[in-house]
């Protein structure tokens, strides 16, 4: 008999059991975000980052049919450099169990088995959103109808401009799923500081971040998720001129080869990663790190909470 059950890590087990603070990470963007080889040694930067913090990393992610919290180093390396790793979101979960798969979950995916174990805080890069030309296609990524269901504080630097940026704020307005910026009012565009768009409410400090989840906790309003959009430094920020260039770039030639659905997000960081010749991937790395220092003093303020 295979067990379904979520495996944990034995570090993450027992901060969990004592009560101390723990991030989950994705494991999509070692698989499918980040090109080999720089991908496993980031990830290895990410779970630094959060212990530098405070906390204990839980790098979630399947392995032969496995659902891990906290995956170990062989673990993580199987799935940053093996062939046929598949991109998990929900849906996904229970056939790849079911067939012994490798798996990478999206933000989706971790968010959705995060919050099943009892971690509330998570650091992304971007989220998924809503595609350009979603009117016609329809490619709204789970990513939103997730959170809108799965009590999670997800870090994250907006999301990418390869998206619709205006029309995935709406669909999160509708979806219920709060979102605040971290000392910005301007949601953050991934690469770029700013992705265009005013926020209605700003925090200052983890405390703020953590006082809002028990806020949450103690109105008992069940709704989903809550998003802390942790803008890059300006000067930090991509060079605008390139990046506007390689995302021309990037659409027509993803037009031009067919490329739809679950491929399009993987092909177009795929795309900026080796038209900017590096640029866009030592900015993307920036962003996660930042992102997994600030969630682990969200979590360890959340931990420091009376109970
Ligand atoms: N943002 C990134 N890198 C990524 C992703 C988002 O900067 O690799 C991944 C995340 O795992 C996210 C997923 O959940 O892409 C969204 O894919 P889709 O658009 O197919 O839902
Ligand atoms: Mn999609």
């Amino acid at each position: 008999m295979t067990d379904f059950h979520i495996r944990y890590g034995g570090e993450v087990a027992r901060a969990l059991q004592d009560g101390r603070p723990v991030v989950a990470l994705e494991s999509t963007i070692v698989s499918h975000g980040l090109p080999r080889p720089d991908n496993l040694r980031v990830a290895r930067e990410i779970e630094q980052a959060v212990r530098d913090g405070g906390a204990v990393p839980a790098t979630i992610g399947m392995v032969g049919g496995q659902l891990v919290a906290g995956l170990d180093d062989a673990e993580l390396t199987r799935l940053a450099t093996a062939d046929g790793v598949a991109k998990l979101s929900v849906r996904d979960l229970a056939v790849a169990a079911a067939t012994g798969a490798d798996g990478a979950t999206t933000v989706a995916a971790t968010s959705a088995v995060a919050a099943a174990a009892g971690i509330g805080v998570f650091a992304t890069g971007g989220l998924g959103g809503v595609h350009r030309e979603a009117a016609q296609t329809f490619d709204e990524s789970a990513d939103l109808t997730t959170l809108a269901r799965t009590p999670i504080a997800v870090v994250c630097a907006g999301v990418k401009s390869i998206l619709d940026v205006g029309a995935t704020l709406e669909r999160l307005e509708t979806l219920g799923v709060g979102v605040v910026g971290y000392r910005s009012r301007r949601f953050p565009g991934f690469f770029v500081t700013d992705g265009g768009f005013d926020l209605d409410w700003s925090v200052d400090t983890p405390e703020q971040v953590a006082a809002v989840l028990a806020a949450r906790a103690e109105q008992g309003v069940h709704g989903g998720g809550l998003i802390v959009a942790n803008p890059l430094p300006e000067t930090e920020q991509l060079d605008r001129d390139l990046h506007d260039r390689t995302l021309a770039e990037g659409l027509a030639l993803m037009a031009a080869e067919g490329v739809t659905g679950k491929a399009v997000t993987p092909f177009l960081l795929a795309h900026f990663h080796s038209a900017t010749e590096g640029a866009s991937l030592a900015v993307n790395v920036r962003i996660i790190l930042r992102n997994a220092d600030l969630a682990a003093r969200i979590a360890v303020a959340a931990s420091r909470r009376p109970a």
